[in-house]
This record gives structure tokens, C-alpha cells and sequence, in this order.
């Protein structure tokens, strides 16, 4: 018996729904962002602006709207390797703590240091800047892109610092 050709387009249409709705919030872990030294205590992240033009360009490595998590024990060293590779638009990066509504702009940071600086006018396609801080106090942090209006369109992923985590780990929001 075969399907009623509406029924098998109403499938596929939903097939592709559910795909947008993936690509929307993230791509795909590389596990070579993320390398922890255990003796130093020291989390070394790649932090791509713009790695994909998913969200418009707007992402952490292809990442948006808290669609990555990175878990870091808590009184760790944090260093984030920047590097905008938006063709289009200049980025930024703070860690902010969370708060029920995203920042339009530049904010305070969570931890000392813990900003690329230049937050507002953002850093030009090619260019990059490392960022390292201590993460000092447990709770939930945003690494948010302070560029005005990025942060609210959704360019932020996850920081936690864990008061239990016993190494740094990479994950996809569920
Ligand atoms: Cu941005």
C-alpha cells in the first residue's frame, strides 16, 4: 500500500522543521575546542565567533542561544582562544552572569579579566584575543557577545563552574 502523497509531504515537512529547529540552537562538538591540564588546572577553549552563519553569524562556534555548555571546576585557570571568523559582522566576548533577561550591550564581567575587551565595538573578521581568568565562584555564567544587540539575538552559550565537576567538560544543551 502506498502513503497518500499528502500524508508523505506533510512528513517531510516535518522532517525538516525538526532539522531547522536543531541547526538554530547549534552544530556539531569538535573535541578538540576543549583541552584541560589537570596539573595546572587549566581549561584552554576555542571560542569561535562565527564559525558557521547559523543564527546569521551570530554563534559560538556555530552555537547560539545557550545551545553549548562549558563545565569548568569551580577555581580553575579559564583561558578562551578568540578568534572572530564572521565575514560579516564584528564580535566580542564576556562572561556575564545569568539574569532572566540577555544584556543589550556591554555589562560588568563575572570574574576579573574575564572580557576580550573592545566589547562594543567588537573584534573585525581575522582578528583574535585571548582571554583568561580564574573561575573563582560556582553558579551559571553566559559567554555572551557584547557587540549591542548580539547577546539579545541569541549570540551567548553556557558557562558553568562547578563546585563538584572534577575536570572541564564540553556538552550541547538537551
Ligand atoms: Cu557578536
Amino acid at each position: 500500500m502506498r502513503l497518500p502523497t499528502s500524508l508523505m509531504t506533510g512528513v517531510l515537512l516535518l522532517c525538516a522543521a525538526g532539522a531547522r529547529a536543531q541547526t538554530t540552537k547549534g552544530g556539531k562538538i569538535d573535541p578538540t575546542w576543549l583541552r584541560a591540564d589537570a596539573a595546572s588546572k587549566t581549561a584552554d577553549f576555542k571560542l569561535v565567533a562565527g564559525l558557521t552563519d547559523a543564527n546569521g553569524g551570530m554563534n559560538f562556534n556555530g552555537f547560539s542561544q545557550g545551545g553549548l555548555v562549558l563545565t569548568v571546576p569551580q577555581g580553575w585557570n579559564v583561558v578562551l582562544h578568540f578568534k572572530n571568523e564572521d565575514p560579516n559582522l564584528p564580535h566580542s566576548v564576556e562572561i556575564i552572569a545569568e539574569a532572566p533577561a540577555v544584556p543589550s550591550g556591554p555589562i560588568p564581567p563575572a570574574f576579573e579579566h574575564a572580557t576580550t575587551g573592545r566589547l562594543e565595538q567588537g573584534f573585525t573578521s581575522g582578528q583574535s584575543a585571548d582571554v583568561r581568568f580564574v573561575a573563582a565562584k560556582s553558579g551559571s555564567f553566559l559567554i555572551f557577545c557584547a557587540v549591542p544587540g548580539h547577546g539579545a539575538a541569541g549570540m551567548w552559550i553556557r558557562l558553568a563552574v562547578s563546585g563538584s565537576a572534577d575536570k572541564p567538560a564540553l556538552a550541547a544543551a538537551p
